[in-house]
């Protein structure tokens, strides 16, 4: 019996499964973005948390920037195809954000600045693997990626993370997104290939 270390087996290449299938590595950033960069002014940018009742929870910039803050090291899935490894990122996670949060919505609908939608299952946000991302690869996060702050669930297709967000709609009822609502698959799983519905 041989002993290895938690280190040695933790870390794979991406040629020994780092990469889902259908897959290919990029080094650059493409930009992705189904409309023009919205430009939100500091003083007027907000989050909010609501259910189709009224807004649960609300922070302008300042707020948002006292939550607590995470460094993390993730990869990125687009389901056109390129994988990006190892990007690093500084964001508030969504667990956090959802602190004193009591509901009993299992979906979220996510908005942002500019129209763009997207749905995921609430627990998809909550379960620590899920960010609102403001700064990456040290700086802060350029506009066209979705600077001041974008969401960043990577265990799911980059579609799913959505630039400028702006708010969280929870739902009882699972609603399709923007993508979702065009044929891209519901949930989006880049490891089990769920590009398109159906998938
Ligand atoms: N608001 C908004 N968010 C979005 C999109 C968009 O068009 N608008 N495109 C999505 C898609 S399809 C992808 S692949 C990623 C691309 O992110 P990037 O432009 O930073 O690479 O953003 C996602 N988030
Ligand atoms: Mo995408």
């Amino acid at each position: 019996m041989s002993i290895v270390s938690r280190g040695f087996v933790g870390r794979r290449s991406a040629a020994e499964g780092n990469l889902p299938s259908g897959q290919y590595l990029t080094t650059d950033f493409p930009v992705l973005s189904a409309g023009p960069t919205p430009q939100v002014p500091f003083e007027q940018w907000e989050l909010t948390i609501d259910d189709l009742n009224g807004v649960l929870r609300r922070w302008d910039w300042e707020a948002f920037r006292r939550l607590p803050t995470e460094a993390f090291t993730v990869d990125l899935h687009c389901v056109t195809r390129w994988s990006k490894l190892s990007t690093s990122w500084e964001g508030v996670s969504l667990h956090e954000i959802f602190t004193d949060l009591k509901t009993d919505a299992s979906y979220a609908l996510v908005h942002s600045y500019g129209g763009y939608s997207t749905n995921l299952p609430l627990n998809d946000l909550l379960n620590r693997q899920a960010w609102i991302a403001f700064r990456f690869e040290g700086r802060d996060l350029a506009p066209e990626h979705g600077g001041p702050a974008r969401l960043l669930v990577p265990h799911l297709y980059l579609w799913k993370s959505a630039k400028w967000i702006r708010g969280i709609t929870l739902m009882k009822q699972d609603k399709p997104g923007f993508w979702e609502e065009l044929g891209y698959h519901n949930y989006g799983d880049p490891w089990q290939e769920q590009r398109y519905w159906g998938d």
